[in-house]
């Protein structure tokens, strides 16, 4: 990991703080709207829940505009937590926002977590306790779920569990999700849920790690994290948190860029610990913390119309790069979808009156609903076995090919659209249990597929090494060709 920079402000508070036992981090960027209610229910679960132990909440900020800061430190009147759970709590709780500082120049979630880890390490916590700052649906008992498995039950890392809006979610549904289970054996169902527990000793190892990147200090964090505790052979568990309300996102126009960084930071990964899943066939339960919660998750829209479009666009500018980094059979089918994508979707648009982009409602007219949206493109169908194979052939070339990280992933990105589009359209009858029932097809499709991944990253890897060894005979180094895995 990149040596530690923190600022003379955050040096000071660890020696005024001095010791804690658990800590609540909570990583923001101009979330004044939300974060007052997190802190809140943080600080009540810290005192309901851990009466005896000495606590500590810190907000890692951004530098937000909006007075962030200033509301995770002013947002209770003294007296509240007695208030509502009729106690007087045995130990002070500190409560302190900073602006944390940027990692090797790359600001963003990662970073702020990166200084809540060393923060947690100083202070010696036994248990680190990550919770969003756009949450709605936090509450107290979040605190004890997501810390009572490392200090009761002995675990390492807790990730969360939610009913989730069925077209919430996407990246983890199409990617993290049934990659991280089919390549190292977990079926951890939100690896990047953005709420969970670390311990003491994977805090330590997670700042002895040297593969930190900078879309680690983004939104690559979270996988990061939980393919390190998996790689590193922690204890983890899952926690039964309920609904996850937070600030909505529509995957066509939000999710590119954290797409990019959380889905270039598991392939880089995959890459460096291919030793690790290479061996690993089908995959197992990981333990759930905590009693059953039935919620209804809130409604989210998504513009299926845009989705199909991108996917379509991207054809037209990335075919080339998609045949270099998909196998043949794989691209022919991908650029036959796309094609029929923008198809449907030009067709759908001209029927609902629909401006060229999709994207916006003719003046006047309200944007029609997800459901009429993906009833005037039905019929698209992105199979859950071509997406398995080309999220390998993907892998393959991020480990093996020519292509660039970052162009690799921004040629992926609109091949996402085409599937999450997809899902959509298919899911649109569906209850949110059966839409649960597809994710759990789909994972079973990549271990299914997995033979395909290792067979082929056999190959390249022999290769590679035939390369190599020709590469140090042969005086011309220049044509040698570049086939091992890239670092
Ligand atoms: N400190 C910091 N926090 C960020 C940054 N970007 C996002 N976050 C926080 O990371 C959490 C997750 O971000 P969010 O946009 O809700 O992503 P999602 O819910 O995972 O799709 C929230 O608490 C954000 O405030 C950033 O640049 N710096
Ligand atoms: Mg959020």
């Amino acid at each position: 990991m990149p040596s530690s920079a923190l600022t003379p402000a955050i040096k000071d508070e660890i020696a005024r703080l001095g010791s804690a036992d658990i800590m609540v981090g909570i990583p923001s960027f101009r979330n004044a709207a939300t974060i007052g209610h997190v802190v809140r229910a943080a600080q009540a679960g810290l005192v309901q829940y851990f009466p005896d132990l000495r606590p500590v909440l810190v907000n890692a900020d951004a530098g937000s505009p909006d007075g962030t800061q200033r509301i995770v430190v002013e947002t209770e009147p003294p007296g509240y937590v007695e208030q509502i759970l009729l106690v007087h709590p045995t130990n002070r709780l500190d409560r302190v926002s900073l602006t944390y500082p940027a990692v090797d120049g790359v600001s963003g979630k990662g970073a702020a977590l990166r200084t809540l880890f060393e923060m947690a390490a100083a202070l010696e916590v036994e248990a680190l306790v990550v919770v969003d700052s756009d949450l709605r649906s936090i509450v107290p008992e979040w605190i004890e779920l997501l810390a009572g498995p490392i200090l009761k039950g002995g675990y390492d890392f807790v990730t969360p569990l939610y009913s989730r809006h069925k077209y919430d979610g996407t990246i983890t549904n199409t990617v993290t999700y049934p990659v991280t289970r089919a390549l190292y054996g977990h079926r951890i169902r939100q690896p990047i849920g953005g709420d969970f527990g670390v311990s003491g000793d994977l805090i330590r190892h997670y700042l002895a790690q040297e593969d930190w990147t900078p879309d680690v200090s983004r939104f690559g964090i979270d996988i990061w994290m939980t393919t390190t505790a998996l790689t590193g052979g922690f204890a983890v568990c899952q926690t039964r948190l309920g609904a996850k309300i937070h600030d909505p996102k529509d995957p066509g126009s939000d999710l590119g860029p954290m797409f990019r960084q959380v889905v270039g930071t598991l392939m880089t990964m995959a890459r460096d610990n291919a030793e690790r899943w290479l061996p690993i066939t089908g995959s197992h339960d990981v333990p759930a913390y905590g009693f059953e919660r039935y919620a209804e998750p809130a409604p989210l829209e998504v513009n299926t119309l845009r989705l199909l479009s991108q996917f379509h666009e991207g054809s037209l500018t990335l075919a080339d790069t998609w045949q270099r980094i998909i196998a043949p059979d794989n691209w022919e089918q991908v650029l036959g979808l796309a094609a029929e994508a923008g198809t449907l979707a030009e067709a759908a648009a001209h029927r609902l009156g629909l401006g060229r982009e999709s994207g916006e409602g003719t003046a006047g007219r309200p944007m029609p609903s997800t459901d009429e949206l993906s009833d005037a493109v039905a019929g698209f169908h992105f199979p859950d076995d071509l997406w398995a194979r080309v999220v390998y052939d993907i892998l393959l070339s991020a480990s093996f090919g020519e292509t660039e990280m970052d162009r690799l992933m921004a040629a992926f990105v609109p091949i996402y659209f085409g599937r999450v589009g997809s899902l959509i359209i298919e899911d649109r009858r569906l209850s949110e249990e059966q839409a649960e029932e597809h994710v759990e097809r789909q994972a079973r499709e990549f271990e299914l597929r997995k033979p395909y991944l290792v067979e082929r990253w056999r190959e390249a890897a022999s290769a590679a090494q035939a390369a190599q060894t020709a590469h140090a005979a042969a005086p011309t180094p220049d044509t040698a060709p570049a086939v091992e895995p890239r670092r």
